[in-house]
């Protein structure tokens, strides 16, 4: 699998340890053949080197667009030895081998991260380069391609090695080295590309978004901000108008499309629903008849952390809601309208933000988010699943209520937009008590009991509101532990994914307390 090298075509942007590289094959007998500026390098440093232009008699031509894009080269790196057919086309036209590629690209990525003007970035990409390293690559049972420089010391070696040839394996590692440079080079055009053309939200524009609201700073005061639109045209933040107070924050802005994307969840022809937002959790999130008795329900699941939170409605702001919402001090107000009535109302709270989004969001739109990790970004699809199209199971003994059922699945409608591990009790279609963002599944479920207890005192009742209620877990409970907690703190029906290991004994727990329980298959992890 020895190719021994007799000619080498040498063209190369970056010259790097060109001089070098050339001497040791001008030292193997190897003839030199090169572009106008790699050839006047060489040329320079005394090395005997042939125009390309000598072996395509055509001139370079078009500002050097075209140099080698002629089948005399390509005939050259494309020709399969040793067959009888190709070797007839390359004596009828007086194509000679070509053994060794030498070349690297027009620097497009470097004169892209400069900042250089559209027409000397287009200029920098490379044709006839990237041509001639695909012919190369795909020939590379005959010919061996290097497109960096780095691995010039190893080539030159290993002609040394072999009387001036290379081996099969070394012109494969080379083959599958070049393809990757060219991949990587055309995905930079391609990137670069679409976001002269402002497209509609591929991965990368969540980081080329165009600069919607600069904001004062970031989540903390020594923290820059500022809100970055992709173009994506579902209703919430960024197409909201916002009719009075302040200029939104930036950790405003996140709870605020926390919470839109919430009550989003509850379709506006079925219910009236109303979603109460602290630190992007829910704090309350209830439907009704009304948006009043909706928000009137909300309310009461957790009245101290709604003090200075974020609503989201599901239908046109009315001035019955409006009057109770101003009653406490709330940050911002978000919903598709708003009656005169209730915009009169609310502008009687001057710092009040209200925004008017003129529709509400699908939750099963398609779509992407997005986070940024030390060096990147990760991104994924939406969490787009939606508890009326799930195939709900009954896996206990018991099999829920209808009142019940109903409210396993607000449960788990909510707990969707609640931070992991997240643990919803809920009754009457309304939360009553919310356990988020924990580490441990046992502890969510203590603190949404607990807040269940707490939401009683408030409301002047003796009775904790988890009593009777129903409980939603984000995520399979690992063990009896959390389902029991829920138990004990009164839930009768519980709604979770499943497929635990441990799920035959915490199905088992749960026949044990009485519990009805539906299975999902979903889960709904929100970090
Ligand atoms: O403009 S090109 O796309 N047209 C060509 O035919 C061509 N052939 C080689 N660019 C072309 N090249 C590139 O020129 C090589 O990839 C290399 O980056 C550069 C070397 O040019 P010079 O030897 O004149 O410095």
């Amino acid at each position: 699998d020895l190719r021994p090298v007799a000619r080498a075509l040498l063209s190369v942007s970056d010259k790097t340890g060109l001089v070098e590289f050339a001497r040791a094959l001008d030292a193997q007998g190897v003839e030199l053949v090169s572009t106008g500026g790699t050839r006047k390098a060489l040329a320079d440093a005394g090395l005997a080197v042939k125009d390309i232009a000598d072996l395509t008699h055509f001139p370079e031509m078009m500002d050097g667009r075209l140099k080698t894009l002629h089948p005399k080269v390509h005939g050259g790196l494309l020709a399969i030895r040793e067959n009888p057919e190709h070797e007839a086309a390359m004596l009828a036209h007086d194509i000679r081998p070509i053994d060794l590629l030498v070349v690297n690209l027009y620097p497009f990525e470097a004169t892209l991260a400069k900042g250089a003007p559209f027409e000397e970035c287009v200029e920098n990409i490379d044709i006839g380069g990237p041509a001639m390293i695909r012919a190369a690559s795909k020939n590379h049972n005959d010919v061996a391609v290097v497109v960096d420089p780095e691995d010039y010391a190893a080539v030159a070696a290993e002609l040394a090695a072999n009387k001036g040839a290379t081996t099969l394996a070394t012109r494969k590692r080379l083959a599958q080295k070049a393809f990757a440079r060219t991949a990587a080079y055309d995905a930079a055009i391609s990137n670069w590309l679409a976001g002269e053309l402002r497209e509609e939200a591929p991965a990368w524009r969540a980081i080329g978004g165009k600069l919607a609201l600069p904001m004062r700073y970031g989540e903390n005061p020594h923290q820059a901000a500022g809100f970055y639109i992709t173009g994506d045209k579902r209703p919430g933040v960024a197409t909201a108008r916002q009719l009075q107070g302040k200029q939104l924050s930036y950790n405003n802005m996140n709870d605020t499309d926390a919470a839109f994307e919430c009550v989003a969840e509850f379709d506006p022809a079925r219910t009236a629903a109303v979603a109460i937002i602290k630190h992007a959790n829910p704090c309350g999130v209830a439907e009704g008849a009304t948006l009043e008795e909706a928000y009137v329900k909300a309310l009461r699941c957790d009245p101290v952390s709604a003090f200075g939170g974020i609503v989201a409605l599901n239908r046109r702001l009315d001035a019955a809601a409006a009057r109770k919402i101003v009653e406490v001090f709330t940050e911002v107000i978000i919903a598709p309208d708003a009656d005169e009535e209730a915009i009169a109302l609310v502008a009687a709270r001057k710092n009040l933000r209200l925004l008017l989004t003129g529709g509400a969001p699908d939750p099963r739109a398609p779509g992407l988010t997005f986070r940024s990790v030390a060096g990147g970004f990760l991104a994924q699809s939406r969490d787009n699943a939606v508890v009326d199209d799930m195939a709900l199971g009954v896996v206990t003994k018991r099999a829920p209520t209808e009142r019940e059922l109903a409210d396993l699945k607000f449960a788990f409608r909510v707990a969707k937009h609640v931070k992991s591990n997240a643990i919803v009790y809920a009754r009457d279609g309304a939360t009553v008590g919310i356990g988020a963002g924990q580490m441990s599944r046992v502890d969510s479920s203590r603190i949404a009991a607990h807040k269940a207890g707490e939401a009683a005192k408030a409301a002047g009742l003796a009775e904790s509101l988890a009593i009777g209620s129903v409980v939603a877990s984000d995520a399979f409970f690992p063990f009896p532990d959390g389902l029991l907690a829920a138990a004990e703190a009164g839930a009768t029906a519980v709604i979770q994914p499943g497929g635990s290991v441990n799920d035959k004994d915490v199905i088992a727990a749960a026949d044990e307390a009485g519990l009805a329980m539906v299975v999902t298959g979903v889960r709904h992890f929100r970090h």
